[in-house]
């Protein structure tokens, strides 16, 4: 008698095949081997790369971003609270402290998404899902002396991805969830974000941003694994190389999100946490371009146009 397997009796429909396919390459990219992808697309836009390079170096620089920028690559973050400008970081906590004082209102009208510690307050800005570019969120993260540290860093002028205002409750006795993990961001192969707190955090009950610099996290560089506890992090690496952000308002830092191990939001008793975070990306981006996240207002410089992809 011949036996046949029943899953191999009725062959896989070739669109199911496709996303196989697709959700093994996700996992691959994910990788180091994600390089050579990354590689093979940016072989193929060479001229656009070297425009990029080309904008980067019209940019200002100093004797202090580039010792920012060196710090960067080799630890992957660097505190910029005294490079970036403090009227444009004053703006964008104008902006913030406006929507918390209206939180009640907001959140009403926000539908709450997996992430029910963080309320997203932008909404009211958006424009078929896309900022104004003089806005001050997006001022924020065109700032030359940010775009050098990180352009620097990643040999081309940054993409801009996506800037965010997130405010951060106390999540009582649920298990920690999404970002109060360890993970890495897989958006791209190069990830940076530059942060700034909006509200001191004074102790770790203000849930900091908490990281393990590039060279500890190394080892979780090929994990499969997304989002890991405390246990399974340190089983592998010792406490004494975690870095918590404690810090005041206002202070601003830039983190290789896909390089240090992270997590943050674990926010305990009665305390609330307001962060901002713009994302860059090396270009080209490796997944397809979402939606258009930034609209033209005003006038805008051929860098600014080339960071947001306008
Ligand atoms: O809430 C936090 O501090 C963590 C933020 C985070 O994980 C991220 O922006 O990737």
């Amino acid at each position: 008698m011949t036996m046949v397997n029943a899953a191999s009796a009725v062959p896989a429909p070739k669109k199911q095949k496709i996303s196989q396919f697709r959700r093994l390459l996700w996992h691959v990219n994910r990788t180091d081997l994600g390089w050579v992808t990354k590689t093979a697309l940016t072989g193929m836009q060479l001229g656009a790369r070297a425009k990029r390079i080309e904008m980067l170096n019209t940019l200002p620089v100093t004797p202090e971003w580039s010792e920012a920028s060196r710090k960067l690559s080799e630890d992957g973050y660097v505190d910029v609270t005294s490079i970036v400008d403090r009227n444009l970081a004053e703006a964008v906590a104008g902006v913030a402290d406006n929507k918390v004082s209206r939180l009640d209102e907001l959140a009403g009208k926000q539908q709450l998404g997996h992430k029910s510690f963080w309320v997203s307050l932008l909404d009211e800005d958006l424009v078929n899902g896309a900022f104004a570019t003089d806005h001050p969120f997006v001022r924020y993260a065109l700032q030359p002396s940010v775009l050098r540290i990180m352009g620097d860093f990643m040999h081309e002028l940054p993409q801009l991805s996506d800037v965010l205002l997130t405010l951060s409750r106390p999540t009582e006795n649920k298990p920690l969830s999404y970002s109060q993990l360890w993970h890495l961001d897989h958006d791209d192969k190069r990830v940076c974000k530059l942060f700034i707190y909006l509200t001191d955090v004074r102790d770790n009950k203000d849930g900091p941003l908490t990281f393990i610099p590039a060279p500890s996290s190394k080892s979780f560089r090929n994990t499969l694994k997304s989002h890991m506890s405390d246990d399974k992090v340190f089983s592998k690496v010792d406490r004494s190389a975690v870095k918590e952000i404690i810090a005041p308002r206002l202070s601003s830092f830039i983190v290789n999100t896909a390089r240090c191990l992270h997590m943050g939001s674990r926010i305990l008793s009665d305390r609330t946490r307001l962060l901002y975070t713009a994302t860059y990306i090396q270009p080209p981006r490796m997944y397809p371009e979402p939606p258009a996240r930034f609209r033209a207002a005003g006038s805008l410089s051929e860098v600014d146009r080339a960071v947001m992809r306008l």
